[in-house]
């Protein structure tokens, strides 16, 4: 099989890439390791910031998310029992999120691709990439192509094909993971609470009218087992209880626990092998950046290919790595940033929750501090 752009991933990144370089006549072919119904399963990110609602409907594919996203325009951080909102769109220009789940986003984007007859492979898994000669190999075949666009994230096979002697790596591992649930009833919340507490952690999130997102601070291994629903509802009535408010609950439909980490690979690029989302940066959830980071990534790819396709001027893709890794960083920095602000860590540091507290107090209550919070959460526009 023979393409221009051969896409490794069918999550977001990989998706939406394939949709715009679909939209400017460019060929491509993706591979996906899982079923469909896999991927139209996973339950993951929730909140899009404006750039990424913005191109995914210039891309003819927000229809729904138009329909059936929620703006908000402001989230409210908890310390000492007490909310302190933050008004996002204030602080910003009128700038604003939207919560629509990735699940939902990936749903429209498989619907839009298959509807353009364009080839999506599920159940095909690349096993190996030669960035050199652009060929992708997987078990019934190969895909050469100009350009392969290594979307597979964090576990996939891309990201290997980089030679290791030019590849640097940076990480780190947080002491703590996420407990997270899908919970179906109305979510007791106007707007996202973020809860610092002293037995760790929760946020208070949401999906739709009717279904309600929560997550806890646990251990980075934590064993399922030892949480059935009485007790994660007991945890989160705990640390996010403030006077005269009631945690609503219901039926528990999905439970999982997801490690932290911060990692990022330099560069993106080797020959004709291009990185993007996951497959080369991870944040720690905390700042809601992971889905948009990787929406970045693949719109200034698509930039590239489109020059390239159109022109032959390559230079676009050269500088690739280097444009996207500043908004990497930056978002790096602004997850590890609210991450360490909001977590507790195991023994509870009395200098790390003063400094803690400090910090919250400060955030809270300057508005240049406020505003610089607010700037990161919506989504920079230039960084
Ligand atoms: P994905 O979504 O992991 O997709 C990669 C795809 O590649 C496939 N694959 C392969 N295909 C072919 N051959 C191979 N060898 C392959 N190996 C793998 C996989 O099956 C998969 O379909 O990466 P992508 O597209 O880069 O997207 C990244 C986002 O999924 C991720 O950053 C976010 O989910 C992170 N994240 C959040 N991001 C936000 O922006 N806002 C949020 O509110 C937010 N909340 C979250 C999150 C991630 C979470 N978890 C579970 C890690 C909350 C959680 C709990
Ligand atoms: C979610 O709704 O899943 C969510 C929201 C905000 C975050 C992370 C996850 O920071």
């Amino acid at each position: 099989m023979r393409t221009q752009v051969g896409i490794v991933g069918a999550g977001p990144a990989g998706l939406t890439l394939a949709r715009l370089l679909e939209n400017a006549g460019i060929e491509s072919v993706i591979l996906e390791s899982r079923s469909r119904a896999y991927c139209e399963a996973r339950v993951r990110a929730g909140v899009l910031e404006q750039g990424t609602v913005d191109l995914l409907r210039e891309a003819g594919v927000g229809g729904r998310m138009d329909a059936e996203g929620l703006v908000h325009h402001g989230i409210e951080l908890q310390f000492d029992a007490e909310r302190h909102r933050v008004p996002l769109s204030d602080l910003t220009g009128g700038r604003s999120i939207v919560i629509y789940g990735q699940t939902e986003v990936v749903k429209d984007l498989i619907a839009a691709r298959l509807d353009s007859g364009l080839p999506l492979l599920f159940d095909t898994p690349a096993e190996r990439v030669d960035a050199e000669r652009g060929i992708v190999r997987y078990p019934d075949g190969e895909l050469q192509c100009d350009v392969i666009a290594g979307c597979d994230g964090f576990h996939g096979c891309c990201r290997g094909a980089l030679p290791a002697g030019t590849l640097r790596e940076f990480s780190r591992e947080y002491p703590y993971g996420w407990l997270g649930i899908l919970a179906s009833v109305a979510p007791s919340i106007d707007e996202l609470v973020y809860a610092h507490h002293q037995r760790g952690f929760a946020l208070l999130s949401l999906r739709s009218p009717t279904l309600s997102r929560y997550y806890i601070q646990c251990a980075p291994d934590e064993d399922l087992g030892r949480w059935p629903d009485e007790r994660i509802w007991e945890e989160l009535r705990t640390r996010t209880a403030v006077d005269g408010w009631t945690l609503e609950e219901g039926p528990i439909l999905e439970k999982g626990v997801t490690g932290m980490r911060s990692y990022v690979c330099e560069p993106l690029r080797h020959e004709r092998l291009f990185l993007a989302g996951d497959a080369a940066h991870i944040v720690p959830p905390t700042g809601a950046k992971g889905l948009n980071l990787a929406i970045h990534d693949v719109r200034m790819l698509a930039e590239a290919l489109i020059r390239f396709y159109e022109s032959g001027d390559k230079s676009l893709m050269d500088t690739y790595s280097e444009t996207c890794l500043r908004r990497v960083w930056r978002c790096e920095h602004f997850s590890w940033w609210m991450t360490t602000m909001l977590h507790v860590t195991p023994g509870n540091d009395p200098f790390d929750l003063e400094l803690q507290h400090s910090q919250l107090r400060y955030v809270t209550t300057s508005r240049a501090q406020a505003k610089a919070l607010a700037e990161n959460y919506v989504g920079l526009e230039t960084v």
